[in-house]
């Protein structure tokens, strides 16, 4: 079976080892492609760190800090510290000795004319994260926000997404997600090919603006997965009302969607959605999501621990069969 996920960070990196655990035992009868949000990228001291690409490398090829759900384990600081001696910022970022080592690499090999699919792939020879990991794009996409700023001309100025969401803590209002650079970005080399050739799509529980909105914002790739042979299943990242992580809230509010399971998935559509999982706590939402064209089912969300995210896998599979007829 091929299966298909179009990925953001923690909470997509922790679902996605979920499935792998899922997945009938014999590998060659599954393959796993992760299509993996590049929006979060930034550069820092001439490096260029790829937030949620590592994040899913991390996680499911056994690296990652299990408490942050990003960043390596058993991570030293030495290089921060020293950077902060010399007065060079940006100190609310964290970058560990051992995650140097894979922007050095990465930036190395960019610089020597390897696209950024083909680093990742280098990357992944090291980490065996048991799926294809590939970017959104192999172009530069960087998701800024726009916020309020009274000093600045027309009362706002766009901030990186990371230093919106890592030193603002999300606390001022986004009035606008921007994904800089998407328009004139194409789809990785595979990516589109992945999306057609599935037997299932899915969209985890991953932040549905700038993880999975930035994704399906690459030309091509919304298409491509609208168009599909596939059955297109979804799982709300939105848990009673509340998002499961981050500050998914704050960025919904942003494009106008209500922090509620059924909004996420009719934010979604029915053109792009087959099925929608939420949470037995939202099993009240059940009639709106089917009302909308969407199959829904209400099934225990919480990745509480690698099984529990391989239940939701299996309800999310067994929602695709149905669907599939
Ligand atoms: N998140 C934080 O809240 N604080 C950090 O200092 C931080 C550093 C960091 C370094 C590398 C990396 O790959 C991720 C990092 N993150 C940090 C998480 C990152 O902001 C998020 O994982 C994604 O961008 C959102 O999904």
């Amino acid at each position: 079976m091929r299966i298909v996920a179009l990925a953001g960070g923690i909470g997509g990196a922790r679902f996605l080892r979920g499935l792998k655990q899922a997945v009938p035992g014999d590998g060659e009868q599954t393959e796993i492609t992760v299509i993996g949000n590049t929006g979060d990228d930034i550069h820092l001291y001439g490096l260029k760190v790829c937030p949620d690409l590592d994040t899913v490398m991390y996680t499911l090829g056994g690296g990652i800090n299990e408490e942050q759900g990003w960043g390596r384990a058993a991570e030293t600081w030495s290089v921060k510290e020293e950077m902060k001696a010399y007065g060079v910022g940006p100190e609310w970022f964290g970058l560990g000795d051992r995650d140097f080592a894979t922007h050095i690499v990465r930036t190395q090999m960019i610089a020597a004319g390897y696209p950024l699919s083909a680093v990742t792939e280098a990357l992944c020879a090291r980490w065996k994260p048991g799926v294809r990991l590939l970017p959104m794009s192999d172009d530069r996409v960087e998701t800024h926000v726009l916020i309020e700023d009274r000093d600045a001309p027309g009362g706002r100025r766009a901030v990186h997404f990371q230093e919106y969401w890592v030193r603002l803590h999300a606390e001022v209002d986004a009035q606008a997600i921007v994904p800089v650079g998407a328009e004139e970005s194409k789809p990785a080399p595979g990516v589109i090919e992945a999306i057609g050739e599935a037997d299932v799509i899915l969209l985890p529980p991953s932040n549905p603006v700038v993880s999975i909105g930035t994704v399906l914002a690459v030309p091509g790739i919304r298409q491509a997965v609208v168009e599909a042979e596939a059955p297109v299943v979804g799982l709300s990242p939105i848990i009673g009302g509340a998002p499961v992580r981050g500050m998914a809230d704050k960025v919904l509010a942003a494009v106008g969607v209500e922090t509620t399971a059924a909004a996420v998935a009719k934010h979604y559509g029915p053109g792009l959605l087959d099925g929608w999982l939420v949470d037995t706590a939202d099993a009240a939402a059940v009639p709106e999501v089917e009302e909308a064209g969407i199959a829904c089912r209400a099934v225990p969300l919480w990745m509480s621990s690698v099984e529990a995210s391989a239940e939701m896998a299996r309800a999310a599979l067994a929602l695709a069969a149905e669907v599939r007829g």
